[in-house]
Formats: structure tokens, sequence, C-alpha cells
């Protein structure tokens, strides 16, 4: 061994040596803080036991229509299926509910007024915590939209004459929801937490779907739009969470958006939606497994942007007409709105560690753009579990 390189072992074991001092240093000084900041060891105990209790907590888990309100540990998953229903009747103009005659009164090219809609949704929820901050999840989902409606046939003196009422059915995957969920704020005393939702949707959803129209059962067209089972579209959908825990009671407050990145390849985007959520959660039970929860909601839809050709500019019949034209849940320009509902739920923690969660919605007030079918109820339904 030349003296070059022994000078060189030498060097480099005093660094090392200095190095891991350093460090040994380091680590002293993070306990002593860690025992300064902690207060005495039970402390931390007594922390670690109501953490634990809040998890099992039926109410830290938003209203079964709300998602992105809380988070998972990092060595913690969680998969729910959730099933939604939303049933639909009847015709609005603004505010008012229309009857078939009045629509035909009033949009004299109406030759298909719809009449209910319902649209299905099943969906597998799926939570990963990655860090104590940041929870990451992905929402596939299943969607069945029914839609019944009657077509009416010109009776060759300016009368229109109701035909037998239709039943059309749409049924695949939908979008697909994926986002991290980052608590930018917790407050231990005051037991609040913020909670952003970086989230987007991908477009799975088929949007070129076709079915026999209602006026001639030789011809295959395009479902109208809201019988379409995605966006189209990439949708960014950001939001942000408030909760404060109380002993056996907790509120939220939830505004999460749903805004196109673009338009289709069909030429058109749908309404960028904007809905502010604020809850009550009330644990009832001595056993502390059931809460009711108490929501309201306000929603703000935008008009698409632009147009899909094969409904609203490629005219047929004599006279010609656009299916928009004839049906108006295919006119794009009845779309968008402003709602507010109430929510009305139980959430159920059970043994094993797994979540029941139902919850029923109705409209207080519907203001729409246009000619819209009105939303009876929606309802909710969940089961979850954490491991
Ligand atoms: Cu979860």
């Amino acid at each position: 061994m030349n003296f070059s390189r022994l000078l060189l072992a030498i060097i480099f074991c005093g660094i090392s040596t200095a190095a891991s001092a350093e460090i040994s240093f380091l680590s002293t000084i993070q306990n002593r803080l860690d025992e300064i900041t902690s207060n005495r060891p039970s402390d931390h105990i007594a922390t670690r036991e109501m953490k634990a209790e809040k998890y099992s907590r039926p109410d830290t888990h938003a209203p079964a229509h709300l998602m992105g309100a809380h988070l998972h540990s990092p060595d913690e998953q969680m998969i729910e299926y959730k099933y939604m229903n939303m049933s639909m009747s009847g015709l609005f103009n603004g505010q008012t509910e229309l009857t078939n005659a009045q629509v035909l009164d009033q949009f004299p090219m109406t030759m298909v007024v719809p009449e209910k809609m319902n649209m299905e949704m099943h969906m597998l929820h799926y939570m990963k915590g990655w860090t104590d901050d940041i929870t990451l999840y992905v929402m596939p989902m299943w969607i069945v939209n029914t839609m019944e409606m009657t077509p009416y046939m010109d009776n060759g003196m300016g009368m229109k004459m109701p035909m037998a009422s239709q039943r059309r059915t749409n049924s695949g995957f939908g979008d697909l929801p994926f986002g991290a969920l980052w608590r930018v704020r917790s407050n231990e005393e005051e037991n609040t937490e913020l909670i952003l939702n970086i989230g987007f949707s991908a477009p799975t959803g088929d949007i070129d779907g076709t079915t026999t129209s209602p006026m001639n059962p030789m011809m295959q067209i395009e479902y109208p739009y809201p019988m379409r089972l995605g966006a189209g579209t990439w949708m960014a959908r950001p939001g942000i969470t408030w909760n404060k825990y109380q002993e056996d009671s907790s509120v939220g407050v939830q505004l999460q958006t749903n805004i196109a990145l673009g338009k289709s390849d069909a030429g058109y985007a749908p309404s960028d939606t904007y809905r502010l959520n604020g809850w009550y959660s009330k644990i009832f039970s001595e056993d502390k497994t059931w809460a009711y929860t108490l929501r309201m909601e306000s929603i703000w839809a935008s008009d698409f942007q632009g147009v899909d050709p094969q409904l609203e500019t490629m005219a047929m019949g004599n006279p010609p007409m656009t299916i928009a034209q004839m049906n108006p849940a295919a006119n794009g320009s009845f779309k968008g709105g402003q709602f507010l509902n109430f929510g009305y739920g139980m959430i159920k923690s059970l043994k094993d560690g797994s979540r029941l969660n139902f919850e029923i919605t109705h409209p207080v007030h519907q203001d729409f753009h246009g000619l819209q079918m009105g939303t009876d109820w929606t309802i909710a339904a969940s089961w979850s579990k954490s491991y």
C-alpha cells in the first residue's frame, strides 16, 4: 500500500466518523425536541387513543353523496361500493314545470317529450394512504341510464297526436375519477382539518352510443346528452373540504368542482359544475356507532360549450329538423342552472371496521336554463371498509 492510498483511507475514515457523530448529535437534538413538544408521554398515548377512536367514528365519513372529505393513514386502504340513483320526471322551463301540451305549444318543433329518467351508478371507490397527509383514490363506475318519452305524430291538420310511450336504456363504464387528497392544515386542539382534492376524471365513458329513433324504428340516432355515459373530455375536479369534530357531532363544508378541460371529439364540452355543501353529523347511539346527517347543497351548472353536430346541425325529415329541435333532451342550449338540495342520511359503523352510509336528497329549488327534466330525489348508499 503506498502512502497516498493510506492517507486517503485515513481522511475517509475521519470524514465518516465526523459525519456519524454529526448524525447522532442531530438525532439527540431531535429526540430532545420531541420530548419537549410532546409534553408528558401519557399525553402522547392519550392523543393516539383519541385518534384511534376518531377513525371508528361513523361521522368521519361525509354523507353518502360526497367524496374527498376524509383521509387514510399511510398503512391503511379503503374499499367502498357505492350505489347512486337519481330519479327525474317532468319538463321544467326555468322554475316552472310544463305539461306535455304546454311543451308542444311553447316549443312547436317538439316531436318527442321526455317524461321520466333514471340515472343509476355502481361505483367502486378505492383509497390508499400514501403519507400522513396525502391519500390517493380512484373510482371506476358502471352507469345505467333509462329514459321514458312520448313521441308525437302530426295528424296532417296541425294537431300532434301522442304515440305509445317508449323506453331507452344506455349502460356501460362511466368516466374515471382519480386523484389525491392533501391535508394542508390540521389543528389537533380544535379538531379541524382542511383537505384539498387534486382530482381529475378521464373520459372513459362512451358518448357516441346509438339507439333507435323514437320517431322512426328504422333509424339509428345518437343518444341525447343526458343519456350519454361520460363527459367526452378530461375534467379537472378540484375541491376543498373543511371538517370540524366535536365530542359527538361534526360539521363539514365542501366546495367540489367539475370543470371541462376541453371539448370532446363530438364537438362540445358539458356543463362545468360547482357544488357547495354544508353538513352536520350527530352521533346519537350509546355505543357511538350510529350517526345521522343533515346536508344542504347548492349547485351551479354552466351552459354547454359547442354542440354535437349529430344532434344539432344534421337535419332530417320533411320539413327538415334536427334531433335537438325535436327532442329537448338533445338540445345543448337547454343545459345548466342553479339548484338547492336538502339531504338526510344515516351512517353506521360495524364491528369489523366497515361502515354503512345512506342518504336521500331532494331539491328545494330548481332553476333550469331552458327546457330540462326536473329531479325528484336521489339516493346514495354505500358499504366501505378500511383495512
Ligand atoms: Cu376512505
